[in-house]
Parts: C-alpha cells; structure tokens; sequence
C-alpha cells in the first residue's frame, strides 16, 4: 500500500466550469498530484440533484472532464472518472443516510438552504441528501485530504461526523477527512458584487468568467466589473471587496504576489489595472482554452473508463467491509 497521502474531489458537471472552480479547487488539485494519490471524480450523481436536461449533461460529464485534463491532471498520476459509473457510491450514501447521518445535521448545511430558498418542502430529496452521498464519495477511499473550495468545508465537516460516528458504532471503517482550501483564492467572488461567490449556476453571466468563453466578452466582464469607492489598488478586504477579489484573480492566474501587485500599480489608478487583468486574463484563457480544444471524446472516454476500472477497485473494497461491518454479508 502506498504511504502517500490520499486526496479526493469532485465537481459537479452541472453547468460551464469558471475560473472560480479552477482557482478555488483544481488548481489546487494540479499542485497536489505531484506529492499526493489523487482520485478526482466528475461527479454527475450531485448534479441530478436539480434539474439536467440528458443530453447536455452527457456532453458535460465529457466537457467537464476535459477541463480538468486541460487544467493539468493528469491521468497518468492520478484517477480520473465518472462518480456513477461506481455503483459504490450510491450504495454506500444509503448506508450512511441509515448509520451516521441525521436530519440535524442535513438541516444546518447552508448550502441546501441557500439552493431550496423558499422552495425547501418542493425541492428533491436528493437535494437535501446531497451531502451524505458527498460523504460516501469521500470515505470510499480512505481519503485523508479534500481540496475544495471555502463553501465546501461545511460538507467535509459532515463527512468527518459521519465517520466519526459509523466508526464509533461499528469499529474503525473510515480515516477521518480534512478539507483543505487555498490561502488565497478559496472564494473568488462575483465581478458584479463581492459578496456574493463567483458561482456557475448564477444565471446573470456578468458575474462570471467561463473557462471556455469568448475571450473578448471574458475581457469586456473584467472592464465592466464593479470597483470600489477610491482610487487606489490595494488589497482590503472591508474597504476595497471588489478590488481584492480582482487582486486574487490576478495574482493566482497572473502568477505574481499581491503584496508586488499592490507596489506595482501604486500611483496608477484602476483603469490601468483592470486593462492589465484583462490581458493576465486573455492570456491564461488563450492557453487553456488552446489545450481544452486538442483533447477529443475518444481520448476522454478512455481515461474515464481507465479510472472507473481503478476507482471500482478501491471502492468496492471498502464498501465489502462496511456491509460486513453492518451485518448483510
Ligand atoms: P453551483 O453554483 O452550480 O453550485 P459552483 O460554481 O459552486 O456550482 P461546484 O460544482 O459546487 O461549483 O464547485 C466545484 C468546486 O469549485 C468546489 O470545490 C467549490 O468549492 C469550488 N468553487 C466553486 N465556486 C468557487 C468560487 N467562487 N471560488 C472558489 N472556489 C469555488
Ligand atoms: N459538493 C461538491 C462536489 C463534490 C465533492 C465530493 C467535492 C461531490 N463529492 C467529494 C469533494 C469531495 C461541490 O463542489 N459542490
């Protein structure tokens, strides 16, 4: 058995991936594959939690995971595949609804609440349940660290209880998981308004930059983007939302420090700065987007079949011993 540490995420191929999802989760996970076993998952089972039409969600689950190939995983160091092509998961998410999970805590995941709004008695139950199945997908695979963004800790947290109490119950089944977020960017926020997340189900587009759009109107979003009261660019977080969040965006995909951003446009003014991102912008979109368009279907298929093949493995595993655990076998 390996003793590198094992890492384990997902994303849900539920709409166009940003550069929110990139900063705040797979760039993180490209860094990690050099040190860490890394199993990432596209993870279609969440995305049915609302919603999805089938034909597009089969070219997401392909588009999606051509994404994280152009980020930089890479299928060689790590297992890339498709969540319900690993029946695994939705067995294990049913034994834990059953042992481990209660109501109290799916009612206190802020998530559920922000997504059912004031729908909360007509959403599905797979919504509400959401989290446990999160929880299987990380326990399956003796996961010690789940690089996430900052709006996902609430649902490792979960995951840990979950553990926590199946193990106390049943023996020593699952290693307990630890999120882990970026120090800088683990929220990008909304170019509209910097106290809402920089999200992909948001339906105003101004909000966002899509990994995959137009390079032009993604530069147009950033000239358009709200700034703050003030002239100068420096990072503060109460007094400047908006330009700290354009600072993280520049310094993550422009590869430079803030505190250097900060030195360089002292005594210039926004415009200059925002017409600088702009181009870190077109840029960083050019060169993914080059990489993104070289992979075919064929080549995706593959890879998710070859990581189904190693996903099952380890999973099933562990599931055999948590159904003796429980008693069925
Ligand atoms: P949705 O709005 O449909 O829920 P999302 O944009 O939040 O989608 P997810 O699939 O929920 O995307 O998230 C995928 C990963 O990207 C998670 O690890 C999440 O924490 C991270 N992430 C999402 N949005 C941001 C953001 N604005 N900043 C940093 N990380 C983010
Ligand atoms: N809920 C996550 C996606 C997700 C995930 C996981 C992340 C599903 N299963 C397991 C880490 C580990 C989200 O980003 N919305």
């Amino acid at each position: 058995m390996s003793i590198k540490k094992h890492i384990f995420s997902g994303i849900q191929p539920s709409g166009n991936l940003n550069i929110g999802n990139y900063i705040g989760a797979i760039s993180q996970w490209v860094e990690m594959q050099k040190e860490y076993d890394c199993i990432f998952s596209v993870v279609d089972y969440h995305a049915i939690t609302v919603k999805q039409k089938p034909e597009e969600l089969k070219k997401r689950i392909i588009n999606t995971t051509k994404i994280y190939l152009a980020a930089g995983i890479d299928p060689e160091k790590s297992i890339i595949f498709q969540q319900s092509a690993v029946p695994a998961h939705t067995e294990l998410a049913w034994i834990l609804n059953c042992y481990g999970a209660r109501i109290a805590d799916l009612n206190k995941m802020t998530q559920f609440k922000d997504k059912a709004g004031k729908n909360q008695e007509s959403v599905s139950v797979g919504l509400y349940d959401y989290p446990v199945l999160m929880a299987a997908d990380i326990l399956l695979y003796n996961t010690e660290i789940v690089p996430v963004g900052d709006d996902q800790k609430q649902h490792v947290e979960l995951a840990r209880d979950i553990a926590t109490r199946f193990n106390k119950e049943f023996g020593d089944a699952f290693i307990i998981p630890q999120a882990v977020v970026k120090k800088e960017g683990a929220r990008i926020m909304s170019l509209q308004d910097p106290t809402k997340k920089m999200s992909k189900s948001d339906p105003n587009q101004n909000n966002c930059i899509i990994l995959l759009e137009d390079i032009e109107d993604a530069k147009k979003k950033i000239m358009r983007s709200v700034t703050d009261s003030g002239s100068d660019v420096v990072y503060d977080l109460i007094n400047k939302p908006a330009l700290s969040n354009l600072l993280t965006i520049y310094a993550i995909l422009g590869d430079r420090q803030i505190k250097r951003l900060e030195k360089d446009y002292s005594g210039k003014g926004y415009g200059d700065f925002k017409k600088d991102l702009a181009e870190v912008i077109e840029k960083f979109l050019k060169d993914f987007q080059e990489k993104y368009n070289n992979i075919s279907d064929q080549e995706v298929l593959e890879i998710l079949e070859a990581g189904r093949i190693k996903a099952q493995a380890i999973a099933s595993k562990k599931l055999e011993e948590v159904r003796k655990l429980i008693g069925v076998r």
